[in-house]
């Protein structure tokens, strides 16, 4: 009886094993090999992108901006070394010289996002400034032949949505779908591309599993029904603005970043259950919700939630597809968390806890492709002060893409993260992701030596 038992035991754990390494390998190129010229079309779409929080400055009206100035309960700051965004890359009145960089790229297209703090500064009252302001931004990058793609989440809310309880509460998505509605009312004359919510599992993980992002709970059930009630506010605004005048022939979609966790150990079974578990909630309940409406998923004791809305189903014109990395994750039970990230001593590192892996950019396509839906890639890029990884990064991200195109992918454009160094959330200022790099005393901009790689690429 206990060797049947061992015996059962070993073969399903063999079996379980042999079907998780088989189903999700960790795609490996040996890169002297990769030489192939790629070829894209020349309605290829180059950008670069930012956020407004990131840049803008005078951000004073949002939650990050609260969060930068309170402390955790043992009296550390929230953002390394107590940093805070202030004027950040004064983006906000530089925006016409900021212009004449991206234009210098070669690029066509530029990503950016509204701040809606700056535009709602109480509920239901919209300031004409602001308003102003983001029509003249649009109307200068249209006469320097640069495309505008608007985002209007990203990651920050007006502090008075915040009190109401911001993205816990379904009924406050309403209050967002108002605010949508209203800068499309303003910009879609102008603006055919538009990027609704920024990472829903960024935002909610961060925010509500670790805690690093306002307002810092560790609740993984309270995190799991945020990116729901993110995922709907993106389906609802999705709808409300097809429904208005210039919504039929706009480009609306959703931006999700996309990870992959693989095993530290690829023969335990406990490794790939962390990865697992990880990957359903993190990827793939914003798969399945764009799929069929369904979000489903069942982990008793640490996360539960169904949800169906069948008629959200196909509801993004694109997917905005964000890669920066996968990790690997070792199961190991400490406190409420069940596992560790480990990183390989083979991998090149950045300055970020990413390791650079360009065929998982290659991986999240194809994933991702799945929807049947044109990906754009809304962001990839290096943090890296050295500017030694940079060229590197560029060329072999972009390779994995082109690699992809290849085999029939439907990825119709790229945008490198970021225009220019800026405020890197819990990191401040210290992580360098830059094309252009920035001298925050003077607000002097230079093109790093590494983004001649993305400046020659777009151009080639
Ligand atoms: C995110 C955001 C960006 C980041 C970038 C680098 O992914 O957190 O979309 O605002 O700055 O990804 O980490």
């Amino acid at each position: 009886y206990v060797s049947f038992i061992v015996t059962l035991f070993f073969s399903v754990y063999m079996f379980s094993l042999v079907y998780l390494i088989l189903k999700y390998p960790e795609t490996r190129w040996s890169w002297d090999k990769e030489r192939e010229k790629i070829k894209l079309p020349d309605s290829f779409i180059w950008g670069t992108a930012t956020a407004s929080h990131q840049v803008e400055g005078g951000c004073t009206n949002n939650n990050w901006f609260k969060w930068e100035s309170c402390k955790d309960k043992g009296g550390k700051p929230r953002i390394k070394d107590g940093q805070e965004a202030g004027d950040a890359c004064n983006h906000w009145n530089l925006y016409k010289e900021d212009i004449e960089l991206i234009k210098d790229l070669g690029v066509n297209h530029y990503r950016f996002s509204l701040e809606w703090s700056k535009i709602e500064p109480t509920r239901g009252s919209y300031s004409q400034s602001a308003l102003d302001h983001y029509s003249n931004v649009i109307d200068e990058l249209i006469k320097s032949d640069v495309v505008p793609v608007l985002t209007l989440h990203h990651f920050t809310n007006p502090i008075w949505f915040d009190d109401l309880g911001g993205f816990e509460v379904e009924d406050n998505i309403e209050i967002f779908e108002s605010f949508s509605e209203k800068v499309f009312s303003e910009f879609s004359d102008r603006v055919k591309i538009w990027c609704t919510i920024n990472e829903p599992a960024v935002y909610s993980v961060m925010g509500y599993f670790q805690g690093v992002f306002p307002p810092g709970r560790k609740n993984p059930q309270l995190a799991t029904e945020v990116m729901k009630n993110l995922l709907v506010a993106h389906t609802r605004v999705y709808s409300k603005l097809k429904a208005l005048p210039n919504g039929e022939s706009s480009r609306i979609g959703l931006v999700k970043n996309i990870m992959q966790f693989d095993p530290y150990r690829r023969w335990n079974l406990m490794d790939w259950m962390a990865c697992r578990i990880s990957s359903s909630i993190y990827n793939e309940i914003t798969l399945s919700y764009l799929n069929d409406g369904e979000i489903s998923v069942n982990y008793p004791g640490f996360v539960s939630l169904k949800y169906t809305d069948k008629e959200a189903a196909g509801k993004t014109d694109f997917f905005g597809l964000n890669y920066y990395s996968h990790v690997h994750l070792k199961f190991k039970i400490n406190g409420t968390d069940f596992f560790e990230n480990k990183y390989l001593e083979s991998d090149t590192m950045t300055d970020m806890p990413y390791a650079i892996y360009p065929e998982g950019l290659y991986r999240a396509i194809k994933l991702v492709e799945t929807l049947d839906k044109p990906i754009i890639i809304t962001e990839n890029g290096i943090a890296d002060d050295k500017d030694d990884r940079r060229e590197l990064f560029i060329e072999r991200y972009i390779y994995a893409m082109g690699r992809a195109i290849k085999e029939g992918s439907k990825v119709e454009g790229y945008f490198y993260w970021s225009l220019m160094d800026n405020f890197e959330w819990a990191e401040g200022y210290d992580m360098k992701f830059g094309l252009y790099s920035v001298d925050f005393k003077t607000q002097k901009r230079k093109l790093r030596r590494g983004s001649k790689a993305f400046v020659d690429l777009v151009k080639s």
